[in-house]
C-alpha cells in the first residue's frame, strides 16, 4: 500500500474552506499520514472578506524544522500553499533540504493571484521570493495568473495554445521538473489542465461552469497530491483533480449563501473511489 508521510505547509484560515482545512482532509482522505505546518493563522482567507486578522508563524518554523530533525521525522512529500511572508520562503526551502526522505518530492502550489491579481497581502517582492521555491519543484501547479507572475509574460483572458506553450516553457526554465497548468481554457465553455512533463505535453479538457469559487485551487493541488502520492501518474492524478473540483462545484452551486468556498466534504468519498479505480486500472496496464 502506498501510505506517504506528507507534510503540507500553508496558512489556516480559520473560516473559509481553503488551504490546510482543505489540505488535511483531502490528503488524510487520499489515504495519507499528512503532518502540517501552518504558514499563518487568519481569521478567514483574504478573498472576499475585510477586515480578517494574520499572525504570521514564520518565526516558529526553524525551531519546529530543528525538532523535527532531532527525532528523526522525515516527510515523502512536501507540499506547499500559501505562505504568510518573504522570509518564510527561505525557510520552506530549508525545511525541505533538510527534512525530505532522498527521493521525496517537492509540490509547489504558488497560491498568490488569480484572474489576473495578486492576492492581497502580496507584492512583487513575494513574487521574486516564491520564484525561488518554485525553481526546485519536482511538481509545480500554478494557474495562469501565477505564471505570468512568475514568468514576466503578460496575463491575457484569451489566448491560443502558442501562449500556452510559451508559458510552459518559462516555467520550466525557472527550474520546474513536472508543471502542471490549471484553468487552461481555448473555448468560452470549456477550461483544462495542461501538464508538461519534461517538456511533452498533454491536455485535459473539461466543463467550464458559469460560476467561478474560491479555494479551488487549493482544493485541486491537494487532491492531485493525495492522488499523485498514491503512486498515479501525474497526468492521471490532474485528471482526478480536475474531476474532483468540478463535482464539488456542482455541489456548491446553487446555494446563494455559500460563496466563500467549495463544499467538498461530502465529495470526499468520491475522490477516494476515484482514486481507488485509477490505481486497479494502472495496475492492469
Ligand atoms: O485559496 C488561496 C488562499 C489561501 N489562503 C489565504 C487566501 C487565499 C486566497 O485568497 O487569502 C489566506
Amino acid at each position: 500500500m502506498a501510505y506517504k508521510r506528507i507534510l503540507t505547509i500553508q496558512d489556516i484560515s480559520c473560516v473559509g474552506q481553503c488551504s490546510l482545512t482543505v489540505a488535511l482532509p483531502i490528503l488524510s482522505a487520499s489515504g495519507h499520514e499528512t503532518a502540517i505546518l501552518p504558514s499563518a493563522v487568519l481569521s478567514t482567507h483574504t478573498g472576499g472578506f475585510t477586515g480578517f486578522t494574520f499572525r504570521d508563524l514564520s518565526a516558529d518554523m526553524p525551531a519546529i524544522n530543528a525538532h523535527w530533525q532531532k527525532e528523526g521525522l522525515q516527510f515523502e512529500a512536501i507540499y506547499t500553499g500559501y505562505l504568510g511572508s518573504v522570509s518564510q520562503i527561505d525557510y520552506v526551502l530549508e525545511i525541505m533540504n533538510t527534512s525530505l526522505t532522498e527521493k521525496g518530492l517537492r509540490i509547489v502550489d504558488p497560491a498568490m493571484a488569480d484572474n489576473g491579481k495578486l492576492y492581497s497581502l502580496f507584492d512583487m517582492t513575494y513574487v521574486e521570493a516564491m520564484k525561488k521555491l518554485c525553481a526546485t519543484a519536482d511538481y509545480l501547479l500554478p494557474n495562469v495568473t501565477e505564471a505570468c507572475f512568475l514568468t514576466g509574460i503578460e496575463y491575457r483572458e484569451t489566448y491560443d495554445e502558442a501562449y500556452i506553450n510559451q508559458l510552459m516553457t518559462a516555467l520550466h526554465d525557472l527550474g520546474a521538473k513536472t508543471v502542471v497548468l490549471t484553468g487552461v481554457s481555448f473555448h468560452p465553455e470549456q477550461t483544462g489542465v495542461m501538464i508538461s512533463e519534461q517538456g511533452v505535453l498533454s491536455y485535459y479538457p473539461h466543463r467550464r461552469l458559469s460560476q467561478s469559487c474560491h479555494g479551488t485551487g487549493d482544493v485541486y493541488a491537494s487532491a492531485f497530491t493525495g492522488a499523485l502520492m498514491k503512486g498515479l501518474d501525474a497526468y492521471t492524478a490532474a485528471k482526478i483533480a480536475a474531476d474532483f473540483v468540478l463535482i464539488c462545484m456542482e455541489n456548491t452551486r446553487g446555494d446563494a449563501n455559500h460563496t466563500y468556498g467549495v463544499k467538498f466534504e461530502p465529495m470526499l468519498g468520491t475522490l477516494m473511489d476515484m482514486i481507488r479505480i485509477a490505481r486497479k486500472m494502472a495496475a492492469r496496464d
